[in-house]
């Protein structure tokens, strides 16, 4: 990372799609290298994290009606944004000189069983589906073993301002802060007016850093009230950028749940008769669209085909199976397409 201010000349010199931070009052850029132990040294502990204690324990009468309770860490680990090495769309090997290596070094949260006695799966890129119905409480136990500080923050629950999972600055609570090793949970509930499909991220002081390496997931709250879809899909679209997140990519990689390109990127299936729902968001820098071939749907009344979708939007789509064969679903921004933002819908 770049702590040097930049002049005019240097801005205007990257402006063009590059995306560039503020922390910590410097500025600097997402595609530049970064020393993030440099970085992590150089950053001010908030006073009211530095006077918390290890996950202070929350109060049973915090919480209202029944409980979903969650452990999830933040680790590192390796990922392959395009394990099969190829565009089945195209029919494209996806030549390493070309994009560069397409293994990276990711952010993600992991599953554990209570009490973080076991993983309950890998650490993947997005985290794992969290869910709850109207009436309950999430509790989510979470702790951190990135390299910086990093956090959990929700759309759509109801929370108290101490539970947001955000960094600000000197008005940061613990859950805004969560060091290397630490343990923090947070209690999010979900009253009547919270259900729908949205997602939770890291809005930790890296942002958007870690976001960008892969902390985010889907998050539902359901209505009780609504029958079940018989299949259903949550879709993140994102993206891997080259810099300091992916020193050895040499172009941005567009990635749905983590992978890029038709054949990595999810293969979902179903049958015609199927009540299918699709749980998308989009978390990076961009506008997306999801378009989906051979389909469509309402929204406000309109039938549709394609929507166009910003950095934290969330929805969901849903219709009955009337048209089997092998579908494209995609982001219709062709920069986006063809850099890996498209996946297989196969209907039997
Ligand atoms: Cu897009």
């Amino acid at each position: 990372m770049d702590f040097e201010p930049m002049d005019r000349r240097n801005f205007l010199g990257i402006a063009g799609g590059a995306l560039v931070c503020t922390i910590g009052g410097q500025k600097f850029r997402i595609d530049s290298k970064a020393d993030l132990k440099k970085a992590n040294a150089a950053y001010p502990v908030p006073p009211k994290v530095a006077a918390a204690r290890n996950n202070t324990p929350i109060s049973k009468a915090a919480i209202q009606g029944s409980r979903r309770e969650y452990w999830i860490k933040a680790e590192q680990r390796r990922w392959n944004v395009v394990p099969s090495k190829t565009d089945e769309m195209m029919n494209q090997r996806i030549k390493k000189r070309v994009t560069g290596s397409t293994g990276t070094d990711v952010f993600a949260y992991r599953l554990y069983s209570k009490d973080f006695a076991q993983p309950l799966g890998p650490a993947t890129v997005p985290g794992p589906l969290l869910e709850a119905n109207v009436g309950e409480t999430l509790v989510v136990h979470f702790q951190n073993e990135c390299p910086l500080p990093v956090t959990m923050h929700p759309h759509g629950a109801f929370y108290s301002n101490e539970m947001d999972g955000a960094y600000k600055g000197k008005f940061t609570d613990p859950g805004g802060f969560v060091q290397r090793g630490r343990t923090v949970t947070y209690i999010w509930e979900c009253p009547e007016g919270t259900q729908g499909s949205w997602l939770y991220h890291d809005h930790g002081p890296f942002d958007p850093i870690p976001i960008s390496k892969g902390l985010f997931g889907p998050l539902v709250i359901r209505d009780p009230d609504e029958p079940l879809p018989d299949r259903e899909f949550f879709l993140g679209f994102h993206s891997f950028l080259p810099g300091s997140n992916n020193p050895n990519l040499r172009q941005a990689l567009y990635a749905i749940n983590g992978k890029a390109y038709t054949g990595n990127t999810p293969t979902l299936t179903a049958k015609v008769g199927d009540d299918v729902a699709f749980h998308v968001y989009a978390i990076d820098n961009d506008f997306h669209t999801f378009h989906m071939h051979g389909h469509r749907w309402k929204e406000n009344g309109v039938n549709i085909d394609n929507k166009t979708f910003g950095p934290g939007d969330s929805f969901r789509v849903r219709f009955i199976e009337d048209n089997p064969g092998r579908w494209l679903y995609h982001c219709h921004v062709f920069s986006h397409l063809h850099q890996g933002m498209s996946g297989w819908y196969n209907v039997t």
